[in-house]
């Protein structure tokens, strides 16, 4: 092959570099390896890009969408070949089902060497199937094609990663040896091709046909679903006021970091067992999924006409409950539609299930607030209490998100909430929280489980690195809590080692081995001290916290009772 190949692969790959960072992606995230070479170099040597390197390359695709998920921008992905690829997978089937933009540029053979027993080769084309929003099997760099097609092949990425339905874009790279040359390319400065974009606005005639269904519902509720953090909170508020209707926020709206705290109903999943008969007579749900369980069941119950807006096209309505669906930002609807609605005075409706709210919360900061012991509730009721708005929070799945659903509703504005609910995985989480820091450029808690933080110790690899600091919480409760709470939990005879996965490990040596700052508090006090100063002086660092399962399932038990007792059930319904 000519010496030219060298120089052509760097030319070809400082034009994809170039071209990515013209459409204003300026964040790349690479595995490393020899085929992704010529990507490599030119993202070292080009002065624009920010970049973070990382031996596991799922630590990268998680690094990625954490901070695709901060931004709301894409963030690009640079891998060898061959399973560093596959590596890539859970990544992108979160960002897929979140609709979190990612551009993955993965480096392979030249269709020569494919499927003929070459090293390290396998295929890739459409590996990631589905699940990405546009694909393409780039050819070698070639001066036989015009520059232009790069170009063109660039923004058609961004463009399909960031609009309509936006999630990832896959370009899988190959590149003939020798990879690259000493002797710098010429660059070549290629003007871009720039999408313009459209906002879709509700249509008039659907707003004065909604309004008048609003209008004719004084027991309405709107329910919050998860929200990406660029929403405007005081709209919804604003809405919920003309219309004197609850609102039940879940965990992901991004409501709950607003600091409207009173203007909302808190602890609605406890609300809801102790009281279901509260029925409404619309629910209108802005946004998408719904952590509780509870809130999700009580709304099947219900025979009311059901409202959804989000900015997507997908589905989003497991109990196939949804009636009027409404494709557009959910901000944008509640500043539309006020212009249709008039202020309602106040009513009983909403002021039974504010007294019933106030009430729970009253007593649930008696019962947990005060505490001696160390417990998973009380560590949620600690972050509710002292966040602070230059902070993110990032949520694992398991039992960190459920608590926090429960009991997380802070009285101050707090900084933006996130989780990976996509699809759920316990996977990834350390990485996607160090991405998260990365993208909103501030510190972030990230509190989760014990096998959530096994599952990706590599990624303490990055902690080490991180620009911005990252305080893991990890509730280390030996093995999956949240087991106990499931049916299985009356198999005893199976449940520690098929599900529980119970372990004897804590988390200081791991902490030692990638030389990270590690606290383990015993007592709600010290916890308390620690947590104030890692607010006041942010580092890096895991904090341990260890509880037991089996306590964690009685408490959870007796907060059901009391709150249960606490109201007055029957008085109450109505
Ligand atoms: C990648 C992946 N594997 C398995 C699961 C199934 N799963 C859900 S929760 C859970 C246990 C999580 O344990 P831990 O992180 O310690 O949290 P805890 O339940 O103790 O709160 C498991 C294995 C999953 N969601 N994702």
């Amino acid at each position: 092959m000519s010496a030219d190949t060298g120089s052509l692969n760097l030319k070809w790959s400082n034009l994809i570099i170039d071209q990515l960072l013209k459409q204003g992606v300026q964040y790349f995230c690479l595995g490393t390896g020899s085929r992704s070479t010529p990507l490599a170099i030119a993202i070292a040597d080009h002065p624009d890009t920010q970049h973070l390197v990382h031996f596991d390359e799922r630590g990268v695709g998680f690094h990625a969408l954490g901070y695709s998920k901060a931004t709301g921008l894409p963030s690009v992905i640079v891998v060898t070949s061959g399973t560093a690829v596959a590596n890539l997978f859970p990544a992108i089937m979160e960002a897929s089902n979140e609709r979190v933009p990612l551009i993955l540029l993965t480096s392979d053979r030249p269709h020569e060497l494919r499927d003929c027993g070459a090293n390290q080769t396998c295929d890739q084309i459409k590996l990631f199937s589905d699940y990405v929003r546009w694909q393409d099997d780039l050819p070698c760099p070639t001066t036989q094609i015009s520059e232009r097609y790069v170009a063109t092949t660039i923004a058609q990425a961004v463009f399909r990663s960031r609009h309509g339905h936006p999630g990832p874009v896959h370009l899988n790279c190959p590149f003939r040896e020798p990879l690259f040359s000493l002797t710098p390319p010429s660059l070549s400065d290629i003007s871009p091709t720039l999408y313009e974009t459209t906002q879709t606005m509700p249509a008039v005639s659907t707003l004065e046909r909604w309004a008048e269904c609003f209008q004719n519902a004084p027991k309405g509720i709107i329910v919050v679903g998860s929200l990406p953090p660029h929403q405007k909170m005081d709209l919804i508020f604003q809405l919920a006021s003309l219309l004197k209707w609850p609102i039940l926020p879940d965990i992901l709206s991004q409501v709950r970091s607003a600091g409207y705290i009173h203007e909302v109903i808190r602890h609605y999943d406890h609300l809801l067992k102790a009281i279901p008969s509260y029925k409404p007579d619309l629910v209108l749900h802005l946004g998408d999924r719904l952590v509780s369980k509870t809130l999700g069941q009580w709304l099947k119950t219900l025979e009311c006409p059901y409202f959804q807006i989000s900015d997507h096209p997908c589905r989003q309505d497991p109990d196939h409950i949804v009636l009027h669906r409404l494709c557009v930002d959910p901000s944008l609807f509640c500043t539309e539609i006020a212009g249709f609605v008039k202020e309602r005075s106040p009513t009983d409706w909403f002021a039974c299930w504010k007294s019933a709210s106030d009430q729970i919360a009253q007593h649930l900061s008696t019962m947990i607030d005060n505490q001696t012991d160390l417990t998973e509730p009380g560590i949620t009721r600690s972050l509710s209490n002292h966040l602070i708005p230059s902070w993110s929070l990032f949520i694992g799945s398991s039992m960190p998100i459920r608590d926090t659903d429960q009991f997380l509703f802070p009285k101050q504005p707090i900084g933006p909430i996130f989780g990976n609910r996509g699809v759920s995985g316990i996977d990834g989480n350390i990485a996607t929280a160090i991405g998260i820091a990365q993208g909103k450029q501030q510190p972030t808690f990230a509190l989760f489980g014990d096998l959530a933080f096994l599952h990706d110790l590599n990624s303490l690899a990055q902690l080490r690195q991180a620009q911005y600091p990252v305080v893991i919480l990890v509730i280390n409760n030996h093995g999956g809590a949240i087991f106990s709470f499931l049916p299985i939990a009356q198999r005893k005879d199976v449940l520690e080692e098929f599900f529980v996965a119970s372990h004897p490990y804590n988390f200081q040596s791991a902490a030692e081995l990638f030389q990270i700052p590690y606290f383990r508090p015993h007592n709600p006090r010290d916890w308390e001290q620690l947590f104030l100063d890692l607010l006041a002086n942010p580092c890096s660092a895991i904090v341990e916290i260890q509880t037991r399962r089996s306590e964690n399932l009685l408490l959870h038990q007796e907060i059901h009772q009391s709150v249960l007792q606490c109201l007055n059930v029957s008085h109450m319904a109505t």
